[in-house]
Formats: structure tokens, sequence, C-alpha cells
């Protein structure tokens, strides 16, 4: 039975006890988990908060605004850019990077994030998330600090120090690692804290579930196609045995159920956008889960290469995801390195 403590004790274990996060870490994940925890408020309040439907902008993405979107991104922002512990953050609703303004304190962090994850479904009362990616800030030489800039983030996934979710579903959850394996952290609303209720989570090798977006079958690449054709073939198929599918269509969503019961969640490149090498966001959506999906014994690709090896050349890269249940995504591997 896992111990039932807060998430505050849990870090400053993890920074006392284990050695493992500097004070600064602690108190920025501490800052960002309250920072959520104002998300599932605004979230939860849906239309009696009167904060539903969209808003009359686009992204950098060229994707409408949800008001949530941009509500969620503010939060984000006001919550850590006095705190001390960043140098800048970097979020999927902005253009460019957002440093510390003059008047706060720097620090040596960079945080990533998407403020909230699937707001497709946020009309619909379907779970979202926040997803987040603490980076280092660049060791500067002292004789010439320079000032932080995109250059600085442009780190591959294996250079986080730390990464999670929070999913705001039927339960608000967080969902964290800081290199040694990962804890999930239920919201005790009477209490109005985080109180671990699984650490050490493990996936499952093995699954029977794949995620997909199945209406864009046609336009996949032939190892995709032949892993989810042999998926829907079943027990009478080269599998041996029959799959179940999810799509929930928010990938907070999918991961969570990946991370608490095993399957493997797929976004591939496919050829309505040839020329991009898939839809998710490497920095903000496909690093942070890759790392947690890792850290829980599984495996995360882009088909070729291990998603966390990626060298990113810009701060909105996008990238194809194959992750979770490890031997499926090893099978995923194998079948792009021959066909
Ligand atoms: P589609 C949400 O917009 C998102 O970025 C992920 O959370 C989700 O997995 C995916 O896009 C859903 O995409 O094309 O199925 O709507």
């Amino acid at each position: 039975m896992t111990k039932r403590i807060s998430l505050t004790r849990y870090l400053v274990e993890q920074q006392r006890v284990d050695g493992h996060i500097p004070g600064d870490l602690r108190l920025l994940l501490e800052v960002v988990a309250r920072a959520c925890k104002s998300i599932s408020q605004a979230v939860n309040k849906g239309d009696l908060g009167g904060v539903l439907g969209v808003a009359d902008t686009e992204n950098v993405q060229g994707e409408v605004q949800k008001q949530l979107d941009i509500i969620a991104n503010e939060v984000l922002i006001e919550a850590n850019e006095w705190g001390g512990h960043l140098a800048a953050m970097a979020s999927e609703e902005m253009d460019s990077i957002y440093v510390v303004p003059n008047r706060f304190p720097q620090g040596e962090y960079l945080l990533m994030f998407d403020p909230l994850d699937g707001s497709s479904n946020i009309d619909v009362n379907v779970s979202i998330g926040t997803i987040f990616s603490v980076l280092k800030k660049g060791n500067d030489n002292p004789d010439t600090i320079e000032p932080v800039c995109e250059q600085d983030f442009l780190q591959p996934g294996s250079q986080q120090v730390a990464a999670g979710y929070c999913v705001y579903g039927p339960q608000t959850t967080l969902v964290l690692t800081v290199g040694d394996g990962v804890a999930m952290f239920t919201l005790d609303r009477e209490q109005g804290s985080f109180v671990l209720t699984r650490e050490n989570v493990q996936i499952p090798a093995d699954t029977r579930e794949f995620a997909i977006n199945m209406s864009n079958m046609r336009h996949w690449d032939a190892p995709v196609k032949r892993y989810v054709d042999e998926c829907l073939a079943g027990k009478d198929g080269p599998r041996g045995k029959d799959f179940n599918m999810r799509w929930v269509a928010s990938m907070v969503a999918d991961v969570h159920r990946i991370l608490t019961r095993g399957g493997v969640f797929l976004y591939p490149w496919d050829k309505r956008e040839p020329d991009k090498p898939g839809k998710l966001r490497l920095m903000y959506e496909a690093n942070p889960m890759s790392w947690l999906v890792e850290q829980a014994g599984g495996a995360a690709t882009n088909g070729r290469q291990r998603i966390l090896d990626i060298q990113p050349t810009k701060l909105h890269e996008r990238v194809s995801v194959m992750l979770g249940s490890k031997n499926e995504v090893d099978r995923l591997t194998s079948y792009h390195s021959t066909l």
C-alpha cells in the first residue's frame, strides 16, 4: 500500500533523502502543481465559469484557441514568472519564448508546457490535461552570461530534469518523474493538496490495447498499417490474440490509461501533411510523455529513433509518436526497419 504522503513531502524526500533534486527544482515543481490546481478549478466550473467555447484567436500552430487554453497559459505564466527558479518559459500556445521579466529574479531552469492538451474535448466534458517539461539552462560561461534565448530550449528530451502532466478527469491527478520512477498524486479537494496514490508505476511489457485515430488509416505509411491490420486481425491473425482499441483524443488521457494498465499509443506521420514529421509537438507533448513512459519501463519512438534522443531544431517541432508497452513499441520499430 502506497504511503499517503503529500506532494510536498514526496519532493522534500526526493531532495533530502535521495538527493535527487535540488531545492530550486523542488520549489518549481510545487509552483507548477499549484498552477495545475488552479487550472483544475477553472476546468471543473465549465459553463458555470463562463470559460467554455472558443476565443477569437489562433495559436502558433494555427489552431483556434479555446478560452480555457488562454486561461491555463496565463495561470502557468503568472504562477511561475516571479519565483526565481526559471530563466524562461515556452508554451505550445505562444509563438516565442517568455523570458522572465527583469523585475523578477532569474533562475537556472527552463519550463515548457502544453497548458491544456486535448482542448477539443473541453466543451464535451472529456478529460484534458496540462503537460510540462523542465530543462536546465545551458551552463553559461561566467564571464559572458548570455541572455536566455530559444536556442537554450533546443535540447534533446534526454536532458529533462523533470516531466509530468496533470489530468483533469473524474479525478485530478498529477503524474511526475524526476528520474527516479513515476509517481501519481490525486488532488484531495477537501485538503486542497495532491496526495501520493501510486509510486514506482510500471507499464506491462505486453498489451491487448492500442490507441490511434483510425479515421487516418488511409494516410498511414506501410509499417503502421501492417501493425494495426495485425491488431485488427486478432486471434485469427499473426498476433494470435484479440486487441481492444481506445482513442480519447487527449494525449494526457490516453497516456494516463497506458501508465495505469498498459497499452500502446500511436500518432504516426501521415501523408496529409507529408512535409511534417507528425502532428504532436516534440518539446511539449512527446518529450515529457516519452520520459514518463520510459521511467515506467515502457518505450517511446518516432518509428526509427528513440524520441528522447531527437535533437530539436525549432521550438514547435513536430514528431511522429509511438509509445507504451515495450514489446509493442519494439515490434513497431522492427516493422519500420524492415519495410
Ligand atoms: P486528433 C490534442 O489536440 C492532441 O494534440 C493530443 O492530445 C491528441 O492525442 C491528438 O491531438 C488528437 O488528434 O487528430 O485525433 O484530433
